[in-house]
Order: C-alpha cells, then structure tokens, then sequence
C-alpha cells in the first residue's frame, strides 16, 4: 500500500522544557511503533510554544534539538513526514477559521487551561486558545488518528467536536480524528509529586527524567524518587509513587505487573529502584548516541525539515482552499 493510501496519524509536541520519560511512553514510543502502519506527520508545534514565555535563542535552539530526538527515538524521515510547525502558515489560517465555531465556554473548561493559568496575573489569549490550534493542527491534514498521552484527551474531544461543527455547519469537510491512548503509562507522574503528571517544562528538573540526562543523573533521580510507605514492590493505586515507578517498569520491560511482582518479591525498593535506572539507562543509551551524531550533522536536520516543510504545505494548502471554499470566501485568481 502507499503512503498516501495508508490512513493518516499526527501528533506533535511543544518544544518547552526537556523531552522527557513521559512524553515517551505517552508519545513518542507509540509513534515509533505505529509509524509503519500509517502515513504520519509529527510535528514539533514551535507556535504552541509561544503561550508561555520563551527564551528566543533557546527556543530555536531547542526546536532543532527535538527534531534530533525524534529521529534519535525512531521516527524514520523516511516512513514519516517531520514539520516544524512554524513553517506551514495554514495552521494560524485555519486556527482563525476554526476560532468562529468555538465555544468561549468550552475553552473555558480545559483542564490544562485551567493548570497552566493559575497563579498567573495576565493570561495571554494563546493559553487560552490553544486548543483551537491544536485542532487545526489535526484537521489541516485530514487526520485518522492522534496518538496522545491521557492528558491530552480533552483537547482532542474538542477538536473532534470542532471538526463535527463545521461539517455540519458547511457540509462534510474534515476527517473526525480518533484518538489512540496507551493503556499503560498513559500518564507518567512526576518522580517528587506524584500526584501531578511529569512535565517536561518543570522547574524542578529532579521530578522529570530527560531524554537527555547522563546515566548518573537517572540513577540520582530515581534513587530520590518519592516511594510510598511499605516495602512490597507491587502496583497500587493507594500508593501512586510507587505504581508509577512500576507502570514505567512495565512499559519499558514490556512486563506485566504481575510479573515485575514476581520478579521482585521478596526484594526491596531499593533493588527495584536500582533495576528500574538501569532499564532507563539502556533504554536511553541508543537514543542518546543516536542524537548526538544527529547534531552533529547540522545540514541533515535541516534538510529534513525542508522536505517536511513541502510535503506538508502542499497538503495543508488543499484543505485550506476546501475551507475557504465552503465557508464562502472568494478564491485569488492565480
Ligand atoms: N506525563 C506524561 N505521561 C504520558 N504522556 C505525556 N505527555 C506529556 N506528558 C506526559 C504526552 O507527550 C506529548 C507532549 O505534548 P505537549 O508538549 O504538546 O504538551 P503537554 O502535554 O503539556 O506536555 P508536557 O510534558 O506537560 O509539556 P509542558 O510541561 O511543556 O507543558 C503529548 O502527547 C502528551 O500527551
């Protein structure tokens, strides 16, 4: 089958923080792991990334570096299409259209909305539409299925919501996006406060484990990792320190829980805190020396980005002339 005829899966991540175990079990891995089976877009969404605040020099930097850890993970330039999102103007378009038949109310629900503008005095208007972008995202390229951590649930219903609107508003114009969550590790917590999810924007670098951190660190990090009183290594929800170390066991071994309690009854936390950095450390070795012959290599990222860039413009530009076609505008003479 080509790559045309394959259904199309898109996700993306914001090019904020450090990548980290979380946004590698909830998305990265998946992507790796269905890349073959579907024609992928994976974006690095640079324009979400403007709704907190950025270190210019850093973010372009750190746009590049991510691109880097994608391959360095597995996506494959040659199965999947790899877009900076800056560089396909037809999100902002279609994010103005698709901002007419949003609700102020149904934004106003967004959970992450609501996390990420407590305790701030201004709240810019990104932060509170980002969802819309996102929604655009997903539906410029017709999009089948969106890989996504469990966090990231309420804000694909609504670009499902958004999609269904305006096709029935305009006639049938978008593809209804399905989403594709993981069973386990759906949701990694931070290794301090795990009853908060592991952000890679975190300030405090000791609640996430990066992509990037030297074995010393992992093993540092998940020595302190908060467990929770007892000494049986099982999973518990009532004990949500210790489960997560066990779900991020599990998706990285491939083990069951019932089996990561076998292998460790009897034993300590300590000795699976011990097995668990070194099962991260070997996860993330290749990965690691993957990337850094990537940067080494300034002109293959580059050239990567200005295929993604063509390919996706030229389908981001169907959609749009669809969109503006329906919604009654007047098509330029060209
Ligand atoms: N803790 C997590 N467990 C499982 N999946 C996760 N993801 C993020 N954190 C976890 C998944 O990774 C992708 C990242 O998407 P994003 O950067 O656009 O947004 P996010 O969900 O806000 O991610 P972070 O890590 O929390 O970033 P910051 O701190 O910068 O806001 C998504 O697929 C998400 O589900």
């Amino acid at each position: 089958m080509g790559k045309e005829q394959k259904p199309v899966m898109l996700s993306g991540i914001q090019p904020s923080g450090h990548l980290c175990i979380g946004n590698y079990i909830g998305a990265l891995k998946n992507w790796v792991e269905l890349q073959d089976n579907y024609d992928n877009i994976f974006l690095v969404v640079d324009m979400h990334a403007l709704t907190v605040p950025q270190v210019p020099a850093e973010l372009r930097k750190r746009c590049l570096s991510f691109v880097a850890q994608y391959i360095a993970c597995g996506i494959d330039p040659a199965k999947s299409t790899i877009v900076m999102q800056s560089h396909v103007p037809q999100h902002a378009e279609l994010m103005w259209v698709l901002n007419s038949v949003t609700y102020m109310g149904e934004l106003s629900r967004m959970t992450q909305f609501k996390d990420k503008s407590q305790n701030q005095k201004n709240v810019n208007i990104g932060l509170f539409s980002y969802p819309v972008l996102m929604a655009a995202d997903i539906l410029l390229y017709q999009t089948n299925l969106v890989p996504v951590g469990a966090d990231q649930k309420q804000h694909l219903e609504l670009a499902r919501d958004v999609a269904e609107r305006f096709n029935n508003r305009y006639s049938e114009t978008f593809v209804v996006p399905e989403p594709y969550i993981p069973k386990t590790g759906a949701r990694i917590m931070s290794l301090q406060e795990p009853a908060k999810k592991m952000s890679k924007s975190d300030d405090n670098l000791n609640n996430i484990l990066a992509l990037l951190d030297s074995p010393e660190v992992i093993v540092k990090k998940i020595k302190r990792a908060v467990t929770d009183s007892g000494s049986e290594v099982r999973y518990d929800e009532s004990k949500p320190g210790l489960s997560n170390l066990v779900s991020m066991y599990s998706v990285l071994s491939g083990e069951s829980f019932e089996e990561i309690e076998k292998r460790f009854s009897g034993k300590l936390y300590g000795d699976f805190k011990t097995d668990l950095a070194d099962l991260v450390v070997e996860v993330l070795r290749p990965v690691q020396s993957r990337y850094n012959e990537i940067m080494a290599d300034k002109g293959y990222l580059e050239e990567v980005l200005a295929t993604g860039a063509q390919d996706a413009y030229t389908r981001a530009r169907k959609t749009l002339s669809k969109v503006y076609r329906k919604i009654g505008f007047v098509a330029p003479k060209r």
